[in-house]
């Protein structure tokens, strides 16, 4: 299947934009991001590494069961390793900028070239154009595919980690480099939005991170299609579109960032892992 791409007008989001995303649940527009926001995002998560003091025990993303360290980084900065680029001992096996596996989750709020990023008109017209009604931005994330170690995102709905009654979550995803099949494009299901909710992952007993099957699927409703993606393209994803990532094993680094918003309207439980302090509110675009 050939993907249908897009690239922003001084119309927002056309009828044909919005009729792919209805079909697809995914919605890839060309050039959304200059080479220059993506250098700055690029210079600016270098220089926060830079500033970073990597603590005695690192976490490791995806290895976060019960860490407090991954559970109180929703209105933070925080930074997780790739599984292949620590010891045996947990410390990084290699310089730490070539190690990192994701920065998150508050970039938006606390850093001002994020915030100025995301908050912008451009995020606004789109999010008006699809409809999303009073968007709040919750989680914002640096994806690394580092070269020769970038590990696979397994197949998953954005639902299943950041819910509200009903569910509402959008991602919006930006490719800062070039991505292909080789150094871990997306890959989506087309059409696979109109399916169920398969899991959802939350806090259970005593803060302890659980998943829990609400219906067994494991085909996610179709076959993938690779999205491989210059540079400065945004890929829109609905929060029930089945989607993962590939392996990185080629010399090539693949960076990404990431929003994810919900609808500020509607309830948001007490049992999704992210959750903010008592004063840091979520705010719009
Ligand atoms: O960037 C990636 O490799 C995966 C991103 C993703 O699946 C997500 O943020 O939900």
């Amino acid at each position: 299947m050939s993907v249908d791409r897009f690239t922003m007008t001084e119309e927002g989001v056309t009828q044909a934009m919005r009729a792919a995303y209805d079909r697809d649940g995914f919605l890839v527009v060309e050039g959304f991001a200059s080479p220059e926001e993506c250098g700055a995002l690029s210079a600016r998560i270098d220089s926060l590494i830079d500033a970073w003091e990597a603590p005695e025990n690192p976490t490791v993303f995806g290895a976060h069961a019960a860490d407090r360290y991954f559970l109180d980084s929703g209105d933070q900065i925080r930074f997780f390793f790739e599984a292949d680029a620590v010891d045996e001992a947990g410390r990084p096996n290699r310089p730490v900028p070539t190690a990192l596996n994701k920065i998150g989750h508050a970039l938006h709020d606390l850093d001002p070239v994020f915030d100025g990023f995301f908050r912008s008109d451009r995020f606004r017209t789109l999010s008006q154009g699809l409809d999303l009604h009073d968007p709040r931005l919750l989680q914002s994330m640096v994806i690394f595919k580092q070269p020769g170690i970038g590990a696979p995102v397994g197949m998953h709905q954005d639902a299943t980690f950041l819910r509200t009654d009903p569910p509402s979550v959008t991602g919006f995803w930006i490719a800062l480099e070039d991505a292909s099949l080789d150094n871990g494009c997306l890959l989506a299901v087309p059409g696979g939005h109109r399916g169920p909710l398969r899991k959802r992952f939350g806090r259970g007993e005593g803060d302890v991170l659980e998943t829990r099957i609400l219906a067994e699927d494991g085909g996610f409703g179709g076959k993938p299609v690779p999205l491989e993606v210059p540079a400065g393209t945004l890929i829109v994803l609905h929060g029930f579109l089945p989607h993962a990532s590939g392996p990185n094993r080629s010399p090539r680094s693949r960076r990404a960032v990431t929003l994810h918003t919900i609808d500020g309207a509607l309830p948001y439980p007490e049992d999704n892992w992210l959750q903010r302090r008592a004063g840091m509110k979520l705010r719009g675009f």
